[in-house]
């Protein structure tokens, strides 16, 4: 009995010498607090920035997108503009928001631009790669399925119209399937890293459903100048669950 109690207030003893640094830590957030309520966070919290790991690996969604693309695309390219992204939210003051808001208050002045080129490129890509995946692609169903029939009449006729905006989108940028505020989906297209959350920059907003990147970066090194093939490719990599779940 008395062996079994001393190992008990050892092990009590233990721990508490191994979570003092944790509490002390706390106690010092606390310590103008002494009303006894439990502290509220610390309101707003920053945005959180940070390069995602994708869910699968480089050459996950081969033959569609090659290993080398996906790894200078996400290694390179998303970490740039994460990095940058992070570095254009310290020196603004506009870090104490979410990202949607952030891209709602943007326009087109020069003191935003790093934002808009920034945070577009760290939102875009993020949306792009939890968009795709191996073994998927095929047509929607559920309630994205229903969407789709009620506002373009059928798959084919959505189908077709997202991939002559993302060929006809001129140089740099995306195509999207988008809802509106109504509810309705429509597919469009944006400059460079522009998405249909900057209100004030695009012709029309909504929230992203579905992004393709139609940078030559996304597609150059296996298609070359190929980008409706690209395009049909994408096609089998859709992750229309993921993609419903984005449903409003
Ligand atoms: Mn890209």
């Amino acid at each position: 009995m008395k062996k079994r109690e001393f190992l008990k207030s050892a092990a009590v003893l233990s721990a508490g010498v191994f979570i003092s640094p944790f509490i002390s830590a706390c106690e010092n957030n606390n310590s103008t607090e002494d009303s006894g309520k439990p502290k509220t966070p610390n309101p707003p919290e920053k945005m959180l920035v940070a390069l995602p790991e994708l869910g699968y690996s480089y050459d996950a969604l081969e033959p569609y997108i090659d290993a080398k693309t996906m790894e200078i695309h996400h290694s390179k390219h998303h970490a740039g503009y994460t990095k940058k992204f992070k570095s254009a939210l310290e020196s603004s003051d506009l870090q104490e928001m979410s990202i949607e808001s952030l891209f709602q208050s943007l326009d087109t002045s020069e003191q935003h631009l790093s934002l808009r080129n920034n945070g577009g490129g760290y939102y875009n890509h993020k949306l792009f790669w939890e968009s795709i995946g191996p073994d998927k692609g095929g047509e929607a169903s559920g309630n994205i399925q229903a969407a789709i029939q009620q506002s373009f009449g059928s798959f084919e006729n959505f189908s077709n119209k997202f991939k002559d905006a993302a060929a006809k989108r001129f140089g740099s940028g995306w195509a999207w399937l988008i809802q509106d505020a109504n509810g309705a989906l429509k597919v469009v297209d944006t400059p460079n890293q522009d998405n249909p959350l900057m209100h004030q920059l695009v012709e029309v907003n909504g929230q992203p459903l579905l992004g393709l990147d139609v940078w030559e970066h996304a597609y150059y090194l296996n298609y070359q100048n190929r980008r409706k093939e690209y395009i049909n490719a994408f096609f089998n990599l859709i992750d229309w669950e993921r993609v419903n779940s984005r449903l409003v």
